[in-house]
């Protein structure tokens, strides 16, 4: 179950790595303990469900998830400073630009650094075969009924995606402003995407979002001339929940501000050793 939207995540998860077209299913069964000592174990059982089960014992049930996320995500982050790798958790609306930021970013920097990627969607892999287009390292996640990427789906994917040392994994979430926030994934950053057509409010609207990431990236500038999109009010809300926030301005198609992005990027690796 998902603690900020109470969608269902306890279905199957598919894993499909791009390079052996293998995939692999993990049907999760999640238990817990009631304070009377009853122990619940379910497996595709709705949110709604369990709430009326233990309604009183809501918040610890969600403490219950992000401490068990918690700690396989620290977990997570052992195995890449371990291999010196550089994580980053792109998170964005739908259609934001993720995927289409990921591949120039790829192509345009892989003489300079070795990207891998994890990919989120709920369906399909046509995200995988965009960045396998690239030539680098990529598989699949699909999360099903799931609304975000959780630490033990990226733990059981890098096993998969298995990155070179000394280099970066990017892992672009499920499409959703709101509950991948909450997930921590082992990542050395969190990186919000936020495109000019969604309206300059949202760090404002979805605070959380914004208040969880390292950076926002305001990307299709290209399309500012043609929408109603106050720049200065945007980078104005976000450091409102957020004054350590970092910000890029650019477009991912005329490719506008994205020295700054690499520039940032390349920074990062440089420093992790
Ligand atoms: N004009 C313009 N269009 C862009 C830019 N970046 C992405 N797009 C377009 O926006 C649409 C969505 O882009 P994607 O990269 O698929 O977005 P996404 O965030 O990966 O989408 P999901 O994975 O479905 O959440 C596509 O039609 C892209 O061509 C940009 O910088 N400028
Ligand atoms: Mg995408």
């Amino acid at each position: 179950m998902c603690v900020t939207c109470g969608c269902s995540d306890d279905g199957e998860t598919k894993i499909t790595n791009l390079e052996t077209g293998e995939a692999e299913y993990k049907h999760y069964h999640h238990t817990h303990a009631l304070p009377d000592g009853t122990v619940i174990t379910h497996s595709h059982i709705e949110a709604s469900q369990i709430h009326a089960k233990i309604h009183n014992t809501t918040i610890s049930l969600e403490q219950d998830i992000l401490a068990k996320n918690n700690l396989i995500a620290a977990q997570n982050r052992g195995w890449f400073k371990g291999r010196n790798i550089l994580t980053l958790n792109l998170m964005s609306s739908p259609g934001a630009g993720k995927t289409t930021l990921l591949t120039r970013t790829i192509n345009d920097l892989k003489h300079q650094l070795s990207i891998s990627v994890i990919e989120g969607d709920q369906e399909t892999t046509n995200d995988a075969k965009k960045i396998k287009e690239t030539g680098c390292k990529v598989i699949q996640i699909n999360t099903g009924t799931g609304c975000h990427l959780d630490a033990s789906m990226i733990d059981r994917g890098l096993q998969q995606l298995n990155p070179p040392l000394n280099s970066v994994v990017m892992i672009e979430n499920v499409g959703n402003l709101v509950c991948p926030a909450l997930f921590d994934l082992g990542e050395n950053a969190k990186v919000v995407i936020l495109s000019v057509t969604e309206g300059e409010d949202k760090p404002m609207k979805y605070p959380h979002m914004f208040r969880a990431s390292d950076i926002m990236i305001i990307t299709k500038i290209d399309l500012l001339p043609y929408v109603y999109f106050d720049v200065q009010k945007c980078i104005e809300y976000a450091k409102q929940v957020n004054p350590k926030i970092q910000i890029f301005q650019v477009s991912a198609t005329t490719a506008a501000g994205l020295e700054n992005w690499y520039a940032w990027l390349t920074e990062k690796v440089t420093n992790l050793s």
